[in-house]
């Protein structure tokens, strides 16, 4: 089991069970388990919802939706069942912190499916976990089990007549890209996982065509604290129209890596360098990527910013899924490129031409010119190729590739220029122990 880290500017709100054993259903229960689900049964869907809106609560995953909007979207009637569905498809390089929470606090999925379920009237719930968390479904499945053993799942749930719940577990195969939500759908349905058209967003037309919340794993596991909190008084702990706290995976090159609980808006600067205890060696900083592998890169002048979406948005870049990954004088971007490309490359489902053809020709092409065979045209030619693959894709995947890309470029194109007359580092790619 990874060890646990701390550090005295945390908010522990999500994280506050971590280390307690409570993937135990009774130490669950003990530390204010399934209190949530219970209130939200006594006060009913419109004050759930409300709770959730009056949170600030926004989506875990990267595009930061308003939690209790989308849940509100949901149709009241329905002729077909409606589901909830947690994406726990966490594929995202640089993010690791829904793996702690299916680690350490199964059951607050748990209890936000339940509670996401009572909000839109569904009566299913399914969990799925990416193909790399397989050893992850052992304690899941275990902590459901134990759910249904309590009285908690299936029929009359807590002993409330007529209020019904289940819940499935389901695992992927190993494809980023079916954390897309409707990627995600297809392969719980049993296809190859490709992206669908949206709209109909999933609200309305979901899973096996029936109206559908999903969210990312993070944002289901926050529900239950914001019920027994009060939604107003989870979102005074964030900033502006950013409710709560995020768990933030700082990796790379730092001197102390691991996933923090810090309030949204905390300042990036003070994370790097107070949080996770400044660059590794005492190095100098080179860039850092601030929210998983898809946003743009920042520079050391460019971090002294909130850590939340308006804020990084209006720095250029995201909030992404939360992973920081801190890059020192010792990484060529060059070839911190390359790896980001192949990443996507290998990831694009195929599905459409702009991100089946683009990511492979930025790969093509930094790979070439990584190896010594590259001219001046290539940079133009990565940028203008990036630049049109935006908003041209069938779904983020390909935004996903370009915007790191064009970060690079514009960012560093001395670095690239001075590449072609031989300027190579020593070192090469980060390993991957650095960048967990
Ligand atoms: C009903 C409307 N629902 C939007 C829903 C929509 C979805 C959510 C956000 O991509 C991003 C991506 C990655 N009626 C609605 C509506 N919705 N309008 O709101 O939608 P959207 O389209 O803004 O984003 P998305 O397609 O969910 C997610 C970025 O996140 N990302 C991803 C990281 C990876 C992980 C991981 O490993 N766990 O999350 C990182 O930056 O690039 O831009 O539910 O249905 N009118």
């Amino acid at each position: 089991m990874p060890t646990l880290v701390s550090h005295p500017d945390e908010v522990r709100v999500l994280s506050r069970r971590f280390g307690q054993g409570a993937a135990e259903i009774d130490k669950y229960v003990e530390l204010d388990g399934y209190k949530a689900v219970q209130k939200a049964i006594e006060q009913g869907p419109e004050w759930v919802i409300n709770e959730m809106k009056a949170s600030g609560l926004r989506g875990r995953g990267g595009a930061g939706f308003p939690t209790g909007l989308k849940w509100s979207f949901v149709p009241k009637t329905s002729e077909k069942p409606k589901y909830v569905l947690v994406n726990g498809d966490e594929s995202e390089p640089g993010t690791c912190k829904d793996h702690v929470i299916f680690l350490h606090d199964p059951h607050a999925v748990i209890e936000g499916t339940m509670i996401a379920g009572l909000a839109i009237g569904a009566k299913m719930g399914f969990i799925y976990l990416r193909g790399e968390y397989r050893y992850l479904l052992k304690i899941v499945e275990k902590a459901v089990a134990d759910a249904y053993a309590k009285g908690f799942l299936g029929k009359n749930i807590f002993g409330k007549e007529g209020v019904d719940f289940d819940i499935v577990t389901q695992t992927g195969a190993g494809a980023y890209e079916v954390g897309e939500e409707s990627a995600l759908m297809e392969s719980l349905e049993g296809k190859r996982g490709v992206p669908r058209i949206k709209p109909p967003f999933p609200a309305v037309v979901g899973l096996y065509g029936g109206p559908t919340v999903i969210n990312n794993a993070e944002t289901i596991a926050s529900a239950p604290h914001i019920l027994l909190m009060g939604g107003a008084d989870y979102a005074k702990i964030g900033s502006e129209r950013n409710g709560g706290t995020r768990l933030f995976g700082i990796s790379g090159h730092v001197e102390r890596p691991g996933v923090y609980e810090l309030p949204m808006g905390y300042n990036l600067k003070k994370a790097i360098y107070e949080v996770a205890g400044g660059v590794k060696g005492g190095r100098k900083l080179k860039a850092v990527v601030p929210g998983g592998s898809s946003c743009p890169v920042l520079l050391p002048d460019e971090i002294d910013v909130g850590l939340d979406f308006d804020q990084m948005g209006k720095a250029g870049t995201m909030l992404g899924s939360g992973g920081i990954v801190v890059l020192d004088e010792t990484v060529s971007i060059v070839e911190f490129a390359l790896r980001t490309i192949k990443f996507y490359q290998h990831e694009s489902c195929g599905w459409c031409i702009p991100c089946r053809e683009g990511t492979d020709w930025l790969k093509k092409t930094l790979t070439r010119f990584y190896n010594g065979g590259g001219n001046l045209k290539d940079i133009n030619n990565i940028q203008y190729l990036a630049e049109n693959m935006m908003g041209r894709t069938f779904c983020p995947l390909g935004d996903a590739a370009a915007m790191p890309t064009l970060g690079f470029i514009k960012k560093f194109r001395p670095e690239f220029e001075e590449y072609l007359k031989g300027a190579r580092t020593e070192k090469t790619f980060i390993t991957t122990e650095e960048l967990i």
